[in-house]
């Protein structure tokens, strides 16, 4: 059988997800994140607002056309990036071979986990709820154009599956346009030669749609025959310095405070050599029973010293419930900005 070697994740409806958390009273109301002017355009609708036909993309002043009574907000990019950020260090904490797609969005390769794939995948909606409140859709399958599309499979909140014998049931009904790589230009070039459905497309050759598409015309073909042979790309490496050590395990803090002092000199040292200063600090755990835990802040300034680090993760680590002994204690900086940038918007100042 086919390893469930891809999981894929998107947020449901972020951006309004987030201003709903935020303020809890837009709960059960219709939400649009826009643009304020009347040029403005949809970035995102809750589910409620999508009853009225609401949706991305959409000028803002037909979107009011389509739902009058609907509550119009601002996008608050910056806050959009600090939950994003969240929700990445908890899939990092899962798995180190991830792929950021997006802002709300990313492919993770679970195949060297041992833990049952769905057992992962309630394990990230679980932490995520419990971090920032929200839900997210989660697709599980042996590949990533397969992964992606069960994660879109039963928004929101959904979890999906796809396994190899499903996929005559799940692709051959679908619209064209819903395959990746054939956009809205590719579809209606299929609607005009009367190709219409997946099912339809699975009739013409690989030359054929060689002939039409180029070398996508055969990623095409192969794709809808559920092949698709990508990697989850992780060449847009995070930017974060971290340090970590495993032990027997202990309940003794003044030890664990030990080991961050070490891992902030290293990190410091780092940091100082890479020329960046970092605002975010974690503080990673796991405990006897190997469950991880991390805390995070974001400071207001940029810190480098070894100094700074190591109060800072004290403080983080005193903290969390440390109600078990611990058998490893990580540190990990993020966030950078360079010291040259730093500079210049001194003198800018
Ligand atoms: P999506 O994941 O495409 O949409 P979504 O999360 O709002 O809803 P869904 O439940 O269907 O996944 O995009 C993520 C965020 O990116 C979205 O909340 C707002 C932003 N976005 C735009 O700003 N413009 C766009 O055209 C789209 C599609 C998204
Ligand atoms: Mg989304």
């Amino acid at each position: 059988m086919d390893k469930l070697s891809i999981m894929h994740i998107d947020m449901d409806a972020f951006y309004a997800s987030v201003e709903e958390h935020d303020n809890p009273k837009l709960k059960g109301y219709p939400v649009i994140v826009g643009g304020k002017s009347r040029h403005g355009i949809v970035t995102t609708a809750n589910y409620e607002a999508r009853k009225f036909g609401v949706h991305s993309a959409m000028p803002v002043y037909i979107a009011k056309e389509k739902c009058p009574h609907g509550i119009y907000i601002p996008p608050r990019i910056e806050r959009y990036k600090e939950v994003s950020e969240q929700i990445m260090d908890i899939l990092y904490d899962i798995s180190d071979i991830i792929e950021q797609l997006s802002v709300d969005e990313a492919y993770l390769d679970i195949s060297h986990i041992e833990m049952d794939p769905l057992d992962i995948a309630k394990m990230i909606k679980q932490r995520v709820m419990e971090k920032t409140g929200l839900t997210l859709s989660v697709g599980i399958s042996y590949n990533k154009f397969l992964a992606k599309l069960a994660s879109d499979w039963d928004k929101p909140n959904g979890l999906t599956v796809i396994t190899r014998d499903m996929i005559p049931n799940i692709l051959l009904s679908l619209p064209v346009k819903s395959i990746y790589g054939i956009g809205k230009k590719s579809s209606n070039k299929l609607n005009n030669i009367g190709i219409y459905s997946v099912e339809d497309l699975m009739r013409l050759s690989e030359d054929f749609l060689i002939d039409m598409f180029g070398k996508s015309g055969s990623e095409i073909y192969d794709r809808i025959r559920g092949i698709d042979n990508r990697k989850v790309d992780t060449s847009r490496e995070r930017k974060s310095i971290g340090s970590e050590s495993t032990f027997n395990a202990k309940d003794d803090i003044e030890v664990f405070k030990a080991y961050l002092n070490e891992f902030a000199n290293e990190i410091s040292n780092a940091m100082i050599n890479k020329g960046v200063q970092g605002k975010t600090i974690t503080v990673k755990t796991k405990d006897e029973n190997f469950i991880q835990h991390t805390k995070s802040k974001t400071l207001n300034n940029y810190i480098s010293s070894a100094e700074d680090i190591y109060t800072n993760a004290c403080s983080l680590i005193d903290e969390m419930d440390l109600d078990t002994r611990l058998r490893l204690v990580g540190l990990t900086m993020s966030n950078f900005m360079s010291l040259d940038l730093e500079q210049l918007s001194f003198f800018d100042d």
